[in-house]
């Protein structure tokens, strides 16, 4: 299977955990959807990555369909809860509350490419709040826990990572770590994996 993507995309970031955690073999093709030549509008009609296509050119998207896939494809380990309806919808919400931080991230930096005289203020204000009020949720629901679930790592560990990666990058000026340093001390403990030391290095 072939992931098409960009290493700055934060969705891409979590299809690639997913993929690298579980060991699952493919190809990572570096593929700018706004790109001249890019193949991505022919695999996914949204024209958007991640972008994963099977070996018999079945296209799966987007990040979370892809996640969903991915993780039925072998139990090594399971990411997402299979049989406990509760600690599945738990998984899935904060991929979904890691997921809207990086949609509101993408509306902010749309903004601010904008020249000045045609950025929408209040639009940017709205989203960094949203971006502010998610991240004081995530660090009061993490506390000192060492994974988001359970005893062991899961999809919204990985989702969560993907989520502050784009943050750093992105809205460097945002001080999160000491807003909450036990976000803080959780994203460097995740920094350390080789999934994600992998994706941070293409
Ligand atoms: N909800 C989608 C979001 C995917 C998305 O918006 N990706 C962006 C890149 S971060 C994209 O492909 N945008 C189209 C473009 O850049 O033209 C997912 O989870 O996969």
């Amino acid at each position: 299977m072939k992931l098409l993507g960009t290493n700055t995309s934060p969705y891409v970031r979590k299809a690639r955990l997913v993929l690298l955690e579980k060991n699952i073999p493919h190809t990572y093709l570096i593929d700018a959807p706004r790109e001249p030549g890019s193949q991505v509008a022919r695999a996914n009609p949204l024209g958007r990555i991640p972008a994963l296509i099977l070996d018999d050119e079945t296209c799966v998207f987007d990040s979370t369909v892809i996640a969903d896939y991915v993780d039925t494809l072998n139990d090594t380990p399971i990411l997402i809860p299979r049989t406990d309806a509760l600690a599945r919808m738990r998984v899935k919400r904060w991929e979904a509350l890691a997921d809207g931080i990086m949609d509101s991230a993408v509306v902010v930096r749309i903004e601010v490419l904008r020249e000045k005289a045609f950025q929408d203020a209040a639009t940017i204000t709205r989203h960094n709040d949203a971006i502010t009020r998610a991240l004081s949720h995530i660090a009061e629901q993490l506390g000192t826990r060492q994974w988001c679930e359970g005893n062991a790592i899961t999809l919204a560990d990985l989702a969560l990572t993907s989520m502050l990666v784009y943050l750093d990058l992105r809205q460097t000026e945002r001080d999160w770590r000491a807003a909450h340093p036990n976000l803080g001390a959780w994203f460097a403990r995740m920094r350390e994996r080789a999934s994600v030391k992998a994706t941070l290095e293409n």
